[in-house]
């Protein structure tokens, strides 16, 4: 899964970006001559695997990952309105999952006030006025191309931009509109920045940390949101000590790192669960969309896997937890045979077996 990290200029996208990360890219309070955008690879710290892993004791241990990207700031430029983020800054923006919006709520060296939902509206304008140009892109080369008359698919594809340049005028993001499965088919490509699930990141300094609850329950109104204290987060994730560690997050009084909150809420956001797999040579999560059966579960493992699929031989993380064993499992009539439709639930234990 791919988060990208957004936000105004200076919102503290590189503090959360090297919380999460252990990464050590540059924070400055100055403008920033970097454009490419800072990535990682992070470890989804899924304590049930940790656990599976005691268990089985396999050769090799593999948690989710997620990808972040951290983005330089959207300056709105008056002078050129279609410019949010710089061209080839925009085609990865667009590659992303899901967008975090990163929102100031510390005093600034650079200045200006403390608005965290000010921040939040200028990001959501930005967003909307960049799908609004793709949507009416699109809808003039489609007239432009069809003078002779179009083609029943192209007008189809014009209708439905219509309906969504009127829901963007409207200011309502495309995440909001309903489509039919033709319709999100039709839509894959244009990779609209509406559409994608956001949520936010309310970046505290340490005295204004929890302060204001009435804030992030405000903001959460409309979209999932964590508050954090991004410097401090920083900092602690920069301890190697334990003790050290879990005496910083008592003094704040938190009880799990920003990695681990955000990764929650990113799940979350996304509609993601999450399946494992069990044996001596590995221990491993997968992410899968809720919802999806025990035939997309192989798939998400290998193509074959799917494609022979014959059963899934399943049972849940809590029963084994639970029963202490697979052993103890089976005896507890906990063991399960699964077919194609399965539903497969956060936590189950799956091995697929197929032939191809
Ligand atoms: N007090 C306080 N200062 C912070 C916090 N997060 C970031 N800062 C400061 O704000 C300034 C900008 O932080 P960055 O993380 O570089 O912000 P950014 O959003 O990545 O900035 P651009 O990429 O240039 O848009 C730096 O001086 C940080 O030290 C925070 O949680 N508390
Ligand atoms: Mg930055």
């Amino acid at each position: 899964m791919k988060i990208g990290l957004i936000g105004t200029p200076k919102s503290g996208k590189t503090t959360i970006f090297n919380a999460l990360s252990r990464a050590q890219a540059e924070v400055s309070a100055y403008a920033s001559v970097k454009t490419e955008p800072n990535i990682a690879i992070v470890d989804v710290r899924d304590e049930r695997i940790t656990k599976l892993s005691q268990m089985y004791n396999p050769k090799k241990t593999v948690y989710a990952k997620i990808e972040l990207a951290d983005f330089v700031g959207v300056a709105k430029d008056e002078s050129k309105k279609e410019e949010l983020f710089a061209p080839d800054l925009m085609r990865l923006v667009k590659t992303m999952d899901s967008l975090a919006v990163v929102l100031r709520n510390f005093a600034s060296d650079a200045g200006g006030a403390i608005d965290p939902a000010g921040e939040l509206a200028k990001i959501e304008e930005e967003l909307l006025l960049s799908d609004q140009i793709i949507a009416e892109n699109r809808i003039e080369r489609i007239a432009a191309s069809a003078k002779g008359g179009k083609t029943a698919v192209l007008a189809a594809e014009e209708k439905l931009l219509q309906e969504i340049l009127e829901s963007l005028n409207a200011l309502k993001p495309i995440r909001t509109m309903g489509f039919t499965a033709d319709e999100t088919r039709m839509l894959r490509g244009f990779q609209f920045l509406t559409q994608k699930p956001l949520f936010l990141i309310v970046n505290s300094s340490e005295d204004l940390f929890k302060k204001d609850p009435g804030l992030v329950e405000k903001l959460a109104k409309q979209y999932k949101a964590i508050e954090c204290a991004g410097s401090f987060e920083m900092e602690l994730s920069r301890l190697t000590d334990a003790a050290e560690m879990q005496a910083f997050m008592d003094d704040m009084g938190i009880k799990e790192s920003a990695a681990d909150r955000l990764t929650l809420v990113a799940y979350e956001t996304l509609g993601y669960i999450s399946f494992f797999t069990v044996g001596e040579d590995e221990v491993r999560a997968w992410e899968l969309v809720r919802g999806a059966s025990a035939v997309d579960a192989a798939a998400a493992i290998h193509t074959d896997l799917a494609r022979g699929f014959i059963r899934a031989e399943c049972f849940s993380y809590d029963d084994l937890v639970a029963c202490g064993s697979e052993k103890g499992v089976k005896d507890a009539g906990k063991f399960r045979m699964e077919g194609k439709e399965y539903v497969v639930k956060d936590g189950d234990i799956l091995s697929i077996r197929f032939n191809v």
